[in-house]
């Protein structure tokens, strides 16, 4: 059985449903053919211009690129897209409570973006091992109560069977850490360009093996808890000039916005502030508990 397939006319709540069942959903015409020619224009000639990676898990035979927010302009429509980011506000934004003295304090965690790539999976390229990508927190499984990451594959291409579509192993994301993922229990994403899979950080998955004679074109973004730390360098890869360049909501998801209560803030004349007071945000917040 592959992975179940949603029309874009779909609910959070359908899409999160499916997510709740297999680890994963494909999004059929995610972004509009328009913005997925941006994409293809944009980025095309940057990966011909590079080159493959240096070893097996990024791929011999795979061209990869980062700091995806300052190569094209098309990817915000990406995490802005309305079901990934309601799916990932679904998952992440769970309130959390602790004291302040005897007031009880509730926190809605904030989400960031943690990780953009573009990756190109050409001819030749074997199966990429399967793996859970919130393996770089060293998160435990069964996660329970918090997921630290939604994720989303953009498909630049179709994605096939035989051109190296994402190995998902549906329901894999209940697994305990003590099971490990057999490629015989992976099934394909098949896509068209312009679709997405969405999938939380704990689903095994994997670039899928390229038996085909054309490139797999995907653009991954992960949307994770902004209180930890980004496995991307958003601050070295998008340094403040870079940053100012891009829509406030864009720098916001990168970082430039503290998470409640402290975390990320930067003095200004004596007091804590959010960092959007680095852009000149007269009303950057003041950080503060609760
Ligand atoms: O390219 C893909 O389909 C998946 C790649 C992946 O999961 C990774 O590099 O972490
Ligand atoms: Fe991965």
């Amino acid at each position: 059985m592959g992975l179940t397939t949603l029309e874009p006319t779909a609910t959070v709540e359908d899409v999160v449903a499916v997510i709740d069942r297999d680890g994963g959903v494909i999004i059929r015409d995610f972004l509009d053919a328009e913005t997925t020619a941006g994409l293809e224009a944009d980025l095309r000639p940057v990966l011909d211009s590079g080159g493959f990676g240096e070893e097996d898990f990024m791929g011999k035979r795979t061209r990869r690129l980062g700091g995806l927010f300052k190569r094209t302009k098309h990817g915000a429509a990406i995490v802005r897209q309305p079901l990934f980011r309601g799916a990932a506000e679904h998952y992440l934004c769970r309130p959390v409570t602790g004291w302040t003295g005897e007031q009880r304090l509730e926190v809605v965690p904030r989400i960031q973006v943690g990780a953009t790539q573009v990756i190109d999976i050409c001819p030749g390229e074997g199966a990429q091992l399967l793996h859970r990508d919130d393996i770089v927190w060293l998160w435990r499984h069964p996660a329970g109560y918090q997921v630290p990451r939604v994720q989303v594959m953009f498909a630049a291409t179709d994605f096939t069977a035989e051109n190296g579509g994402t190995l998902v192993v549906p329901g894999s994301h209940k697994w305990s850490d003590e099971r490990a993922p057999r490629l015989e229990e992976a099934v394909s994403t098949v896509m068209t360009a312009g679709s997405a899979l969405i999938w939380i950080g704990s689903t095994y998955h994997g670039g899928g093996e390229n038996r085909s004679d054309s490139s797999r074109t995907g653009i991954t973004i992960t949307l994770d808890l902004a209180y930890l730390r980004q496995e991307e360098n958003a601050y070295l890869t998008y340094p403040p000039e870079i940053a100012a360049t891009l829509d406030p909501d864009i720098r916001n998801l990168l970082g430039y916005q503290a998470s409640e209560p402290f975390l990320g803030y930067i003095e200004v004349n004596g007091i804590m502030k959010d960092p959007s007071a680095l852009f000149g945000d007269a009303n950057a917040e003041t950080m503060k508990f609760g």
